[in-house]
């Protein structure tokens, strides 16, 4: 099987959060087959580090040139090494091989605390001139630096042979936006993109996450710019799920990309049965509006649209009965996919949901039977709101829930000028909702 292998040499961070353990977390996230060299042993959960201690540097070497006469790497980091003999051992046991390598000049554990002995200037004079590309973060590129400009430092960096050079700026501001340093054949540019907000105040293992992102995505051939861009994106993505095992810090949590992977074949199976379900449940063609309906359903932590499933051509009526016109695929429906997207932002359960025909009768019957019914008006929509998001249903359903505290089952609007209203009903999953559709019909009837 063609893996790209990778491998880090780092420490361990026995919590989990960052280190070799979220090292080897985020390349199997991204499909890679990671090995690790412990360069470094830490003592922590996650509410900091207590204590630490480099690996002895003879048994340092050892590890990772027994390791190289074996095995050949697409790819290589270095993180915490913990001390400056240690960055001399690792840097000539590399030197000469041809592969990328990022070197992440780990000093201080995010939180405040050394994570290394002895002399600085040893990255600056060893692995620096075998580096592809050098990750420090602000704080880092300071101290190794002192006195210089960033850019001027990161330039530094170049002069001693290193490729490339990000400096992270996520640890150093509060702001609302994050400000990296990036040099890409010899050009220093600011790339400026928005902060996550966090459950935490601190936050654990960014930087680790960061360099093997990185790393993985050079490893797929990507220049520097695009592979920079590229392991934002997936950050992003790992910072909004961020995740913490104990009562401290969360860090960027590369599950989602797992989950999400053997989310789809089972998101799949569900809708083939939802949808078969409504294709026999004879008469639901009374359920479907005038514009057509979609069911959609959401993958856990959907990033957006890509992440949703839907019906191609939508569901349609079928004389009587109801008819799906197409395949189901990622991103088919935008509209039914925009009230699953805001209502799962409010309740991360809720994932599926159908558009039904909408009349004022039906909507007593249902507030009758005992469901949670609310509603919106399209005539509320604040017009700079409209311009904006370009979507009246995100907006809808996200003023229904944050007025209720929740995702109820059914939301409904009365229309505008050429929009015909429409009932929405949500739910966990496409059977739930399907299920309900035919309660509804019933109901109904
Ligand atoms: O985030 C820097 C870092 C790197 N490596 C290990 C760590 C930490 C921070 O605590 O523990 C092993």
């Amino acid at each position: 099987m063609g893996y790209r292998r990778l491998l880090t040499i780092a420490g361990s961070d026995p919590s989990g959060g960052a280190g070799i353990q979220q090292d080897m977390r985020v390349f199997t996230g991204l499909g890679a087959y990671g090995s690790a060299v412990v360069a470094a042993i830490t003592v922590q959960n996650t509410k900091g580090v207590q204590s630490f201690k480099p690996v002895d540097v003879e048994l340092l070497r050892v590890q990772v040139e027994t390791l190289l006469q074996d095995v050949s790497f697409h790819g290589i980091k270095t993180g915490m090494l913990g001390s400056a003999e240690n960055v001399e051992a690792v840097a000539k046991a590399l030197r000469g091989k041809k592969v990328t390598l990022v070197v992440d000049p780990v000093l201080a554990a995010t939180k405040g605390g050394k994570l290394f002995l002895g002399e600085r200037r040893a990255f600056v004079e060893y692995l620096f001139p075998l580096a592809t590309v050098v990750t420090p973060n602000v704080e880092e590129l300071e101290a190794l630096y002192p006195g210089l400009s960033l850019k001027d430092a990161a330039e530094e960096i170049l002069k001693k042979g290193a490729k490339g050079v990000v400096v992270t700026g996520g640890d150093a501001g509060k702001g609302e936006t994050v400000r990296d340093l990036l040099v890409a054949d010899g050009v220093v540019e600011e790339r400026e993109h928005p902060r996550v907000d966090l459950a935490t105040p601190k936050s654990h293992g960014t930087g680790c996450a960061f360099s093997s992102l990185l790393l993985a995505m050079l490893t797929e051939g990507l220049a520097l710019p695009i592979a920079y861009e590229r392991a934002l994106e997936v950050m992003e993505d790992l910072l909004k799920h961020a995740y913490c095992p104990g009562e401290g810090m969360v860090s960027p949590n590369p599950l989602v990309l797992v989950e999400r992977e053997r989310a789809v074949r089972s998101a799949l199976e569900a809708m083939v049965g939802a949808i078969a379900l409504l294709e026999a449940t004879l008469g639901m063609g009374r359920l479907i509006p005038e514009i057509q309906s979609n069911l959609c359903y959401a993958l856990p932590h959907p990033r957006g649209h890509q992440d949703v499933l839907g019906v191609k051509g939508r569901i349609v009526r079928w004389g009587e009965n109801v008819r799906a016109m197409g395949p189901i695929l990622f991103g088919a429906s935008r509209h039914v996919a925009n009230i699953v997207l805001t209502a799962n932002r409010h309740n991360p359960a809720i994932r599926s949901a159908m558009a039904l025909r909408y009349s004022p009768e039906w909507v007593e019957t249902l507030k009758r039977a005992g469901y949670s019914v609310a509603s919106f008006s399209r005539l509320d929509e604040p017009a700079e709101v409209k311009v904006r998001e370009g979507s009246t249903l995100s907006w809808g359903v996200d003023t229904v829930c944050r007025r209720l505290g929740e995702v109820p089952e059914f939301i409904y609007d009365e229309g505008d000028v050429g929009k015909e209203p429409v009932i929405r009903l949500l739910g966990t999953d496409p059977e739930s909702v399907v299920r309900r559709a035919v309660e509804v019909l019933r109901l109904l009837e």
